[in-house]
């Protein structure tokens, strides 16, 4: 079975010489005497892509087929109470044509709310998922979001990631930050999945603290987090480069006031739990709390964000499927308006 290099040199060599070994290895690819097959396997993961986008293998959307890389990461071993977000990315996919559909070649469609075509031009590959590695906690899976978030960011392509638990987020943006370097962290959720920086190995990493990782890792430069509105027995941190929007304020003030606090110098990556939501819109997730924004005003929000910023990643987490198409349909509509503003963004 095909494995990712950094996985095979784990099994023989001791940590010191691993990433000589792998920054060798990596030559032989870039100079063809080696094959990347690493992932040929994830295939096999989705057979409908995100919108009907062709299903591919990462090799061949990183070699430049492709704008927008969207990838699922069926992991949910990092939930507190309910699990079911390994669901979320099968769960979105099968809707999401409703919403778009994806054309070849991409003319993108018309939206008469708008008045633009949405996503026009944009080509959009789906990779499939990272599949679970039964026995082993997870913790693979999670390096390979890692790996794979950074080689698509690393081609310059947008990284779309389905959740999973906002684990999911911690490698992602790590990944993100190996390529690109320096990066902000957008946040929308209704928990502050904060509690104390840390940084290294992501020992006691789970859905609740995603965060932490985030906020200790040097590269991550700002965070802003929107929708808060989770009660704590402790007193929240106020850190440097970290600014918070509880409740519906971030709605409330206008985008103006809102791009005012993240910075236009530096690549964002975006996660949003659909937690941020009013569970009376979104009940179809793991810790869902009273209070919340509408879709409609998530959308608005990231349109008008993205739009007038740099983003080399978004994710949607902690959608656990529940029977009704709603949920995931309006997770559809979201990827569509915030993919096709970050494309505007980027160009
Ligand atoms: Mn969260």
């Amino acid at each position: 079975m095909p494995q990712l290099v950094e996985h095979v040199v784990e099994a023989f060599s001791a940590s010191a010489e691993r990433e000589v070994i792998v920054a060798a290895i990596e030559r032989l690819i870039d100079a063809g005497v080696l094959v990347d097959e690493s992932r040929a396997e994830w295939e096999t993961a989705a057979r409908v892509g995100l919108f009907g986008a062709p299903v591919v293998s990462v090799r061949s959307a990183l070699a430049g087929e492709a704008d927008v890389i969207v990838v699922g990461v069926p992991f949910d071993g990092g939930v507190t109470y309910r699990p079911g977000a390994r669901f979320g990315p099968q769960g979105i996919r099968s809707v999401s044509r409703s919403v778009f559909q994806a054309a070849e070649p991409p003319r993108g469609m018309h939206d008469p709310v708008r008045g633009k075509r949405v996503m026009e031009s944009v080509r959009v590959r789906d990779v499939g998922d990272i599949l679970p590695d039964p026995g082993g906690g997870g913790r693979r899976q999670l390096d390979d979001a890692r790996v794979l978030a950074g080689r698509i960011a690393g081609a310059g392509k947008l990284l779309v990631a389905l959740g999973g638990d906002h684990s999911i987020s911690a490698p992602l943006i790590a990944g993100v930050a190996d390529s690109v370097g320096s990066i902000g962290v957008l946040h929308f959720d209704a928990h502050h999945d904060l509690s104390h920086p840390a940084s290294g190995d992501m020992k006691g990493l789970h859905h609740g603290n995603f965060l932490n990782w985030s906020a200790g890792d040097d590269r991550v430069a700002h965070i802003v987090q929107c929708g808060i509105r989770q009660l704590t027995s402790v007193d929240p941190e106020t850190l440097d480069s970290h600014h918070v929007w509880p409740g519906r304020t971030w709605v409330d003030a206008g985008a103006e006031s809102l791009l005012r606090t993240i910075a236009a110098d530096i690549p964002w990556y975006v996660t949003v739990d659909v937690d941020v939501i009013d569970p009376a819109h979104m009940p179809a997730t793991g810790t869902p709390l009273p209070g919340g924004v509408r879709w409609g005003e998530l959308i608005d929000v990231l349109v008008a964000v993205l739009g007038s910023r740099r983003v080399v990643g978004i994710d949607v987490v902690e959608f656990l499927p529940d029977g009704h198409d709603a949920p995931g349909l309006e997770i559809s509509a979201l990827l569509v308006h915030a993919v096709d503003a970050a494309m505007g963004g980027r160009r």
